[in-house]
């Protein structure tokens, strides 16, 4: 397994729609071991395949926050089927955002449809973090990102942030 760079604002390839998966292959069953890697390592809570700058719909989740008794979970193709009328509001964070932390509001529970490694549909509902991840890693898979949910000052003033260190890190300063 590796552990393999994480795609940081504001690179492009974070607003690219991710393609499905057609079929799974041994290179999916690699790619879901590097993220599943890559988001322990991080830590995270959550990884969308475009994070690793990977432009196909899978998600990895483990919102156990335990280290020594993880709940790895892989989402292929996953779908919200269904979202509460309730809402809750949590403070999120992004791996692709580093250190930035607003609160967020999305429904409280959903229900997602996905394909496990075994190639099996599986229904789920969820609330608590396990929706608000959810909801956070399939918009990442249509380019969304926590940020569009906030205010224009608050996100002009986050993406000139990152606009400003992508350009110090690339003069080498
Ligand atoms: O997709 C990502 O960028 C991962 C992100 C997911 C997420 C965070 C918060 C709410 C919903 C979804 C993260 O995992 S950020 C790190 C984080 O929240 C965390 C890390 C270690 C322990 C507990 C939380
Ligand atoms: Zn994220």
């Amino acid at each position: 397994m590796t552990i393999r760079p994480i795609v940081i604002l504001p690179d492009l390839k974070l607003r690219l729609v991710s393609e499905p998966v057609k079929e799974i292959t041994d290179a999916i069953r690699t790619l879901t071991d590097d993220m599943l890697e890559t988001m322990y390592d991080a830590p995270g809570v959550g990884l969308a395949a475009i994070q690793i700058g990977v432009p196909l719909r899978i998600v990895t989740v483990d919102v156990s926050k335990s280290e020594t008794e993880r709940q790895p979970m892989v989402l292929i193709n996953p779908e919200i089927l269904w979202t509460s009328e309730e809402k809750r509001t949590y403070e999120e964070g992004c791996l692709s955002i580093p250190e930035y932390y607003e609160e967020v509001e999305r429904p409280d529970r959903v229900r997602f449809r996905y394909m496990n490694l075994d190639g099996k549909i599986i229904e789920q509902e969820a609330g608590e973090l396990m929706a608000t991840c959810v909801q956070h890693e399939i918009d990442h898979l249509n380019g969304v990102l926590f940020i569009d949910y906030l205010s224009k000052l608050k996100r002009d003033r986050v993406m000139t942030k990152f606009k400003k260190a992508a350009k110090r890190e690339a003069s080498g300063a």
